[in-house]
């Protein structure tokens, strides 16, 4: 193998969590709900957080089996709730003090966090008070909790995410804004967006401010787009769909530039954001240092005519597989299933090639070092005499890991990998019965028992190896 196509040798493997799908304790030592705990705890399946893996409890012993599988770094969340739960600039000392506590764990054995600052658990009393991201007041309230967390902990956290993928819940979920039903959705997000951006920005210059050690960028998530042929139309669809899901966030988060044409696509169906001009000042007045990718899957695309019927789509909720319907926006795209690759029970695309595809996509384009937050397989599993042999995510991650190093290879300045997920968790769709760990979770025993699948041994292995011998 050629020097340059390896990982470095400070690459960052590790693992990730958000907070509101692990920790649990939702209502513990003065922590406030999120509105990320009221959509999990309907009646609609979503998932059950009040205890979840209970995290909270069990880092120690968590943080413990990070270690023993040798990872460099563990990526999580902190929870807004837990650390300003009521009034503007008010410290939750409790709170406060798990961080603490998790840190110095991680620091005792030597793993570098990396902390997503939003990952969807906005306290109800923001909600409630300004009726959410719409309000730019909901971007001052964030920057009074981000003045924290960087107070308290920015002396200890080399990397910050500001928000997660800010793109998904644009794309899919209300539930991660406490919007429900499609309409109060598509009509206000474009305003949502507008204060993601302008709450990144802010956050980027105050820890540039603050903290001159440490770094921080956004995190996406990324769907690449193939043309389901050389048809030139069907390009021109790949285009519309990549700039819609992809490149006109990064283009805004980035570079502070509004895409005119995605723009003006949106404004179809959403209100439009007041956007000043000392926004867009900000905007691109705010380096990022990095950039964090999600990616599980991609998407194909064809053109459709302007005379077809629109179809919404309609994601596969019940993990059977081939269920999923795929959406028709007359003039601009439609989505369809890619004959070449297999897919999960999810009916998300298996693809590799997608990840080096994304990787050389936007590296190449902005010129920044990228980390990888989230990648992995949702399984439905039980533990069989004991054990999980969960060889279908093994070779999920073998795969993607190699196209890594592909990309590694291609010139990509690369920091790290993180498996979504360390422990199994709350899936963000689907609740409890969707598991990406590399740990299994119990969630029918109180205690939450825990238990390695072969993946966790595999990956460990691949770590000694510095991901160099697959
Ligand atoms: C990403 C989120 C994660 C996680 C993951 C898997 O979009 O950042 O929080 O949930 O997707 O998604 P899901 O749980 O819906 O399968």
């Amino acid at each position: 193998m050629r020097e340059k196509d390896r990982f470095s040798e400070n690459f960052l493997w590790g693992a990730s969590i958000s907070a509101y799908q692990a920790e649990g304790a939702i209502l513990e030592d003065g922590k406030t709900l999120s509105i990320a705990d009221l959509s999990t705890r309907d009646e609609s399946g979503m998932c059950q957080n009040a205890v979840s893996s209970d995290f909270y409890h069990h880092y120690r012993e968590d943080i413990r089996l990070l270690a023993e599988m040798g990872a460099k770094a563990f990526r999580f969340s902190l929870a807004w709730p837990r650390i300003m739960p009521g009034q503007e600039g008010v410290r939750n000392r409790e709170g406060i003090a798990f961080y603490h506590r998790m840190l110095d764990e991680l620091k005792r054995y030597g793993i570098t966090p990396v902390a997503t600052l939003f990952h969807y658990d906005l306290p109800v009393s923001v909600q409630e008070a300004y009726g959410g991201w719409k309000d730019r007041r909901t971007v001052d309230a964030f920057m009074s909790y981000v003045r924290i967390c960087f107070e308290e902990f920015g002396e200890r956290i080399p990397y910050f995410l500001t928000i997660n993928e800010p793109d998904i819940l644009f794309m899919y979920g209300g539930h991660g804004l406490d919007l429900h039903g499609r309409e109060p959705w598509r009509r206000e997000r474009l305003k949502i967006n507008h204060n993601f951006a302008l709450a990144h920005a802010r956050a980027v210059n105050l820890c540039h401010e603050l903290l001159p050690g440490a770094k921080i960028g956004p995190a996406f998530g990324y769907v690449p787009v193939y043309a389901k042929s050389c048809r030139p139309l069907d390009r021109i669809a790949a285009m519309n769909i990549s700039e819609q899901q992809n490149q006109f966030f990064q283009e805004l988060f980035l570079n502070g530039r509004y895409m005119s044409h995605v723009l003006d696509f949106y404004a179809q169906e959403s209100e439009m954001p007041e956007i000043e001009e000392s926004d867009l000042e900000l905007l691109s007045s705010a380096p990022s240092d990095f950039i964090a990718l999600n990616y599980y899957k991609s998407d194909v695309a064809k053109w459709c005519e302007t005379s077809e019927e629109p179809q919404e789509m309609q994601g596969n909720a019940g993990g059977r597989k081939g269920t999923c319907v795929y959406p028709k926006v007359p003039g601009f795209y439609e989505l369809c299933a890619n004959s070449y690759l297999e897919r999960t029970n999810w009916d998300w695309e298996i693809d590799p090639a997608g990840i080096r595809v994304m990787l050389r996509e936007v590296y190449h384009r902005y010129h920044l070092p990228v980390l990888i937050t989230e990648n992995g397989v949702a399984c439905l599993e039980q533990p069989e005499e004991g054990s999980i042999p969960d060889e279908e995510r093994i070779a999920y991650l073998r795969d993607h890991i190699r196209a890594c190093r592909e990309a590694v290879g291609d010139g990509v300045e690369l920091l790290g990998y993180c498996v979504w997920s360390f422990l199994d968790l709350m899936s963000t769709g689907h609740g409890a019965s969707k598991r990406y760990g590399l740990v299994y979770v119990d969630y029918g025993s109180k205690e939450r028992k825990r238990i390695p699948k072969k993946s966790y041994a595999w990956y460990g292995n691949v770590i000694k190896c510095n991901g160099n011998e697959l």
